[in-house]
């Protein structure tokens, strides 16, 4: 591109200050951030910017406005997240409602992948997960290893930009290689006395699969926090909950010491997982507490 041309593209890579950015036509310009978009928290992978080509380098000027945003890792104007979680390492479903929660409060979707479904362990955590989540959202049996359950998950992200997460070692990596149908991505191994995964992803990165669909990998989103609301608005994330509210004697029942609640009722029959509302009860607790302290 000629010197001075201005033009705009997505980051699918940074590190250590220098991103790569590809342009509507499939160009990737290696790029440097100007003046105030330097430093850290200026920019993420999956902006969108504006880019002025220079002599030597191109030069990211603007960013353009972002449609979502995760912290932690960052990841800018996803259309959804895939949430993987497998037998090994022990699911946190902790984890699996903040990002259910997440998705609800930036407008995306999910999808849930229950990796590893050539192993030991992986019927009973499937039915479990969609008996949990199947009100909520797509639950897939999937197998990074075997390739069971990859084109269905192909299918649902297609033409759409879409990042992994979930607890380090579930398969995040391997699914987007399965993905691609290449290996971009480093595979871990879980270590043997822990249990648990190592790092291996450390940068976030998009690919495209040729066909219009983006994945992200990312490190897994392990200490993911939710930024901070009032705690009487949760339960409104929780829309599994959403049927049994007209139940609820009190407008704005938090289901939690209210009596007369349709959603407590709705547990005892069964109808809401009890594991499912004593983790919403755990993080209610949660905000509470940071709530009444957030003026420090
Ligand atoms: N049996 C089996 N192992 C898998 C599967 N997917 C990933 N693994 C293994 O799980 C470990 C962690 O995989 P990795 O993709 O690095 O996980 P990440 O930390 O979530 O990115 C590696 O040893 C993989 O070979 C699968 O579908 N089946
Ligand atoms: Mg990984
Ligand atoms: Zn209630």
């Amino acid at each position: 591109m000629a010197i001075g041309t201005v033009t705009r593209g997505r980051i699918i890579k940074g590190v250590a200050g220098k991103y790569s950015v590809k342009t509507d036509t499939g160009e990737i310009l290696k790029c440097f951030a100007r003046g105030k978009l330097r430093g850290n928290g200026e920019l993420y992978v999956g902006d969108d910017v504006e880019v002025e080509v220079m002599r030597y380098e191109c030069v990211i000027k603007d960013v353009l406005p972002r449609k979502s945003m995760l912290i932690r890792p960052y990841v800018s104007n996803i259309d959804g997240i895939i949430i993987v979680i497998s037998p090994i390492p022990k699911p946190d479903l902790e984890l699996v409602d903040k990002l259910i929660i997440s998705c609800i409060q930036q407008g995306i979707d999910c999808v849930l992948c229950i990796n590893k479904s050539d192993t030991d362990g992986v019927d009973a955590l499937y039915e479990a997960a969609k008996k949990e989540y199947g009100t909520i959202t797509t639950v897939l049996r999937v197998s990074a290893e075997s390739g069971e359950g990859i084109n269905e998950l192909r299918d649902i992200i297609k033409g759409r930009y879409y990042c992994l997460a979930g607890q380090s070692a579930v398969g995040k990596s391997s699914l987007v290689n399965a993905l691609l149908g290449e290996k971009k991505m480093a595979v871990g191994e879980i270590g043997e006395k822990s249990g648990r995964g190592k790092h291996t992803t450390r940068h976030i990165e998009i690919f495209g699969t040729g066909d219009g669909t983006e994945i992200a990998d990312t490190c897994g989103f392990s200490r993911f926090e939710i930024p901070l609301f009032d705690p009487m608005f949760l339960a409104s994330y929780y829309i599994d909950f959403d049927k049994y509210r007209d139940n609820c004697r009190f407008r704005g029942c938090t289901h939690t010491v209210e009596e007369c609640c349709g959603v407590k009722e709705a547990v005892e029959l069964g109808q809401i997982p009890r594991e499912r509302y004593e983790r919403y009860l755990k993080l209610y607790e949660e905000f509470s507490k940071r709530w009444e302290k957030r003026y420090g």
